[in-house]
């Protein structure tokens, strides 16, 4: 694959950016957007509709990252905007409780059994933050284990060894984070249920929780090998740590009640964000009631948020999961099925043109690693060649397909993709491979 000059008119992206980076730096307000990772300057969104984002330069694409994870039902989706509009017109916020927020709740127990009690906040950041200190306050304990190449948002604790941009532009760790605080995240590598053993081994009594990706979406996708999940599970309970999971990222996405029920976990605290807002800033953190009522105002471990259930997040979220919830025998299925033509016929295109390819996909999530040898955590994942995926991004781009700009970034699509847009994008691979 050779990096041919753009054919694409981006002269009003170009002046946006350039205006953009007078008030921002690096000219965004999330770093993966501005496509250091894979070279040239960002097209800045004019609107999105169903599968398709449109440039400020009128360029279309299908969206394969769909605002990173939100858009399961497409852009614009009907109900969604609905109750934004409708919402909108009773004040867009009230700092005081709503039915809408137990309309939601009700909503989302009803896919995840596990969330005996749960508490919104306005991001999966603040959602993971907080599931953290509850877990701290519930065992008395101060380490915690992640894994490396997860992301579970920019708390200071949670910035070791993690994916997301972290791994995109290589930073170790992230400045700013004192060491004490980083002390106590051990960052072990995934699928790898040895290495927490012996952490658990080295430091008894110490750990008050893992927190994991259930399908690590921010090294790129990466599955949970067989057994894996059950593993942390055991040792979780043998140990009295509390066992997080955070399906920011896969929740609704990997299956209705996300991994906890793809894979049948049985988590203390589920983290979710993304689609349970219907791409409204939502985080929702929950689990067993116990820790949860530890909560302010029932108990000691504080949390808050002026926006918390903030009412045209709710009207989203409840457009969208209900919406989800009623459809998911016919949804989930196609989902899958869209993204297994689309990922697998990519990746014959690749083959045929000589150039290794590792495809990780769980339901309608994936990454094509640029690499020939299987992707088990981040150390296999960081073996691939970043230089060839950048290429292959702006390659597809070009044909009108926009990838997420990352190498260490998971793919999505929703129901609004079908087999014009596969079709659109294995043909475009097919270019992409051979130019
Ligand atoms: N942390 C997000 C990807 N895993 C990126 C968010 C954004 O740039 O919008």
């Amino acid at each position: 694959m050779s990096s041919n000059p753009s054919t694409l008119v981006h002269t009003r992206s170009h002046a946006l950016q350039q205006r953009a980076e007078r008030f921002f730096p690096g000219g965004v307000n999330s770093p993966v957007r501005a496509f250091r990772a894979v070279g040239g300057a960002p097209p800045f969104i004019d609107r999105a509709e169903g599968a398709y984002l449109v440039d400020a330069d009128g360029n279309r694409y299908i969206d394969y990252f769909g605002s990173w994870g939100p858009m399961i039902l497409g852009h614009a989706f009907p109900p969604a905007v609905e109750a934004i509009e409708r919402t909108a017109r009773h004040s867009a916020s009230f700092g005081a409780s709503t039915a809408a927020e137990a309309d939601l709740a009700e909503r989302i127990v009803a896919c995840y059994p596990a969330l005996q009690k749960m508490r919104f906040v306005s991001s999966g950041t603040e959602a993971t933050m907080s599931a953290i200190r509850l877990a701290r306050a519930a065992t008395g304990r101060k380490r915690i284990i992640k894994f490396e190449g997860c992301y579970h948002g920019h708390a200071d604790g949670l910035l070791v060894k993690a994916g997301s941009g972290v791994a995109t532009f290589g930073i170790p760790g992230s400045a700013g984070v004192p060491e004490e605080i980083a002390q106590l995240t051990m960052a072990l590598p995934y699928n790898d249920l040895a290495a927490v053993e012996a952490a658990f081994d080295a430091h008894p009594g110490e750990i008050a929780a893992i927190i994991l990706e259930p399908v690590v979406g921010n090294a790129g996708c990466i599955p949970p090998a067989p057994g894996y999940h059950e593993g942390l599970r055991a040792l979780t309970r043998r140990e009295g740590a509390l066992l997080i999971v955070d399906e920011v990222m896969t929740g609704f996405r990997v299956a209705l009640g996300g991994a906890v029920e793809r894979y049948g976990l049985d988590p203390d605290l589920v983290t979710l964000g993304k689609i349970v807002g219907g791409g409204l800033p939502v985080g929702v953190f929950g689990g067993k009631a116990l820790f949860m009522d530890l909560l302010a105002p029932l108990g000691p471990v504080y949390q808050a948020g002026t926006l918390s259930g903030n009412p045209l997040a709710m009207a989203a979220g409840l457009a969208t999961v209900s919406y989800l919830q009623d459809h998911a025998a016919e949804i989930y299925p196609r989902i899958e099925a869209t993204a297994k033509a689309v990922t697998e016929g990519v990746a014959a295109e690749a083959a045929r043109a000589g150039i290794p390819l590792t495809l990780n996909r769980v339901g309608a999530m994936w990454t094509w690693f640029f690499t020939p040898d299987p992707v088990r955590n981040y150390d296999e994942a960081a073996k691939s060649d970043t230089v060839a995926f950048g290429r292959f991004h702006h390659a597809m781009l070009e044909q009108g397909v926009w990838l997420p700009p990352s190498q260490f970034e998971a793919a999505f699509l929703g129901t609004t993709h079908g087999p014009d847009e596969v079709e659109k994008t294995i043909t475009a691979a097919r270019a992409a491979f051979r130019s």
